[in-house]
């Protein structure tokens, strides 16, 4: 059994290189990709989370943890993206505009593409109208939103809003996640669906269109 704990241990300390060394080492040996990111990536990033909550952390070292967890996924993120090649649908993906964290957006992108969906990633602080525009423009199936900041969850509620308003309701079907998103919050701003994880981003996605597990 491959030992992640090096792994876990080098994003928690911010050590980028280690990080995907690590991550690389792991995949040698044969461990599932999403058992990497699950058993201690994941478990890192909460880790640091911890850490910044109790003032044991501060910015410097979120943003020292962040780059080693992107540098571990380097490795990682075109095994998940691998494989299915059939068209799912199209999927519009973003954070919301004020909201700079990505980590989570960037997972939940990698593993629709790597189930069949086309995956247009707007990036960061993006506006509500710019994921109208290109929901619009690509004839999108699913605008999926992501938020880590509580004061970025009206963020969200307007994009929702705004997509309603642009006559998109039902055309294009809004899934919703992030830290401090529930499927109380998700129910309230009028949105599709509700995720806490990559994951079930997935199976969201396809139980949203009507598609099979
Ligand atoms: C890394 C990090 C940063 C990095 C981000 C780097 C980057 N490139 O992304 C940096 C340093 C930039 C940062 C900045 C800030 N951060 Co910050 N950050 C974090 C941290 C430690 C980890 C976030 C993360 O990447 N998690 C790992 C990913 C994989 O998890 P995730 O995002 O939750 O995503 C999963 C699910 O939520 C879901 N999901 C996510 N999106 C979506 C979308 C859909 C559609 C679906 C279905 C599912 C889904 O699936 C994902 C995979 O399983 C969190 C703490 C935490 N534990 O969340 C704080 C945290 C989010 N940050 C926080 C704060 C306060 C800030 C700052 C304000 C700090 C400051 N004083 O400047 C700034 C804000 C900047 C901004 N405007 O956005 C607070 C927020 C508190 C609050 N209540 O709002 C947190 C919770 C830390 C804390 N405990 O206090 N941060």
């Amino acid at each position: 059994m491959h030992d992640l704990k090096t792994l876990h241990d080098a994003i928690l300390t911010g050590e980028a290189g280690a990080a995907k060394v690590e991550a690389e080492r792991a995949l040698a040996a044969g461990v599932d990709p999403l058992q990497i990111v699950n058993g201690a990536m994941m478990p890192a990033m909460n880790e640091v989370g911890r850490r910044f909550e109790s003032e044991e952390y501060f910015v410097p070292d979120l943003l020292l943890a962040a780059r080693a967890m992107k540098s571990a996924l380097e490795p990682i993120r075109p095994l998940l993206v691998a494989g299915k090649m059939s068209q799912a649908g199209c999927v519009v993906i973003g954070t919301v505009k004020g909201d700079l964290h990505e980590i989570g957006k960037n997972l939940v992108a990698a593993m629709l593409e790597g189930n069949g969906f086309e995956v247009v990633d707007l990036g960061v602080d993006v506006a509500p109208e710019r994921f109208v525009n290109v929901a619009r423009e690509k004839q999108a199936n699913i605008v999926a939103l992501s938020a880590l900041l509580t004061t970025t969850m009206g963020s969200m509620k307007a994009t929702v809003e705004a997509i309603h308003k642009a006559g998109l309701k039902g055309k294009v079907k809004v899934l919703v996640g992030g830290a401090p998103i529930s499927q109380t919050f998700a129910d309230s701003i009028g949105a599709d669906g509700f995720s806490d994880n990559a994951v079930g981003a997935v199976a969201l996605a396809r139980r949203v269109l009507g598609q099979a597990a």
